[in-house]
């Protein structure tokens, strides 16, 4: 572990060879949240997704640099053996940006979750970030306050978050709501309509649209221009082949939800204890689809990383 007493931030944050030299040589790199791994999927599923998302992006021309804390520090890019130490570690904290320090400094693992990862790979000098969908507002959050840090994140640190929208068991409308208000530019891929994770369809239409790589590229890069400009979500609606109809998830998200309530989950339990009694309900065809759904996001965060490079 580093000591506090004269460590700085970048003492704090490793990357690996691979991803170090690839941001010398301004080559395209994509970073990678590690809370699916160890909240989001169960072993060995997890890993074997890490490993294929990685993949992925090699097969697009990026680098890929998972992130994750390990050993008093945050690392970006980690090795084969690292990524499977996580995979099947118990008792991994889920590092929001609350709980970052305190994983750091204790010394314990931490998975990031979206608004971590955002924050590491902007400290790190990486502009690109794929995951699954990112935390929003919970329903019922009038009465819960659950909001979830990742939208904060995403109003602050200028990060492209490329997702498959957010996910369908929070309140999509006011999850919308918010990223207006912080001022967050959310932009569906290749339709109009915004995707909720699972399914293609949410009903609402996004804010905006556009249909490629490059287009996508050329507004990161006028973002880039204002001095305190903060996130851009893009939302890539999971493949046909691949997805749940939202009528159908409607229903095994509600039970889910009921489960949660009287089980008494709450904060930070609630994402994965969901996603969990949905992988129960579907009999693993949820988790089939989010495997689908961050692959497809992994290669078209691959894409603009390559486009901005
Ligand atoms: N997407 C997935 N699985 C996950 C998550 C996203 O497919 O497990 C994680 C992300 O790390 C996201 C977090 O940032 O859930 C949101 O948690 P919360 O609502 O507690 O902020
Ligand atoms: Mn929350």
């Amino acid at each position: 572990m580093t000591n506090p007493e004269t460590a700085t931030l970048k003492d704090l944050i490793v990357c690996n060879d691979e991803v170090g030299a690839a941001l010398a040589a301004d080559k395209p790199v994509v970073a990678l949240e590690s809370t699916i791994i160890t909240h989001g999927m169960p072993f060995p599923q997890n890993v074997e997704t890490a490993r294929r998302v990685e993949a992925d992006i090699r097969a697009e021309g990026a680098v890929p640099a998972t992130i994750a804390v390990m050993d008093g520090r945050i690392r970006v890019g980690l090795g084969d053996a690292d990524l499977d130490r996580l995979a099947r570690a118990e008792d991994v904290m889920k590092c929001s940006r609350a709980d970052l320090t305190f994983a750091l400094a204790s010394g314990l693992y931490g998975a990031t979750t979206v608004a971590a990862t955002m924050m590491a790979a902007h400290a790190a000098g990486l502009k690109v970030f794929a995951t699954g969908g990112i935390g929003g507002v919970h329903k019922g959050a009038e009465i819960s306050f659950d909001i979830s840090a990742d939208l904060d994140e995403l109003a602050r640190t200028p990060v492209c978050v490329v997702s498959a929208g957010a996910k369908a068991l929070l309140d999509i409308p006011k999850t919308l709501e918010v990223l207006e208000t912080k001022g967050v530019p959310v932009i569906a891929f290749g339709t109009k309509e915004l995707p909720a994770f699972w399914s293609r369809a949410s009903g609402l239409p996004a804010p905006y649209s556009l249909n490629s790589a490059a287009e996508i590229a050329a507004l990161l890069r006028t973002r880039a221009l204002f001095a305190d400009h903060g996130g851009v979500l893009i939302a890539n609606p999971v493949p046909e082949a691949d997805e749940i109809p939202q009528d159908e998830m409607a229903g095994y998200i509600d039970t889910a939800i009921r489960k949660a309530k009287a089980e008494n989950i709450r904060g930070k339990e609630v994402t994965p204890f969901v996603l969990g009694a949905l992988f129960d309900l579907t009999g693993g065809r949820s988790l089939e689809t989010n495997i689908a759904l961050v692959r497809n996001n992994a290669r078209l965060a691959a894409r603009i990383a390559v486009e901005l490079a």
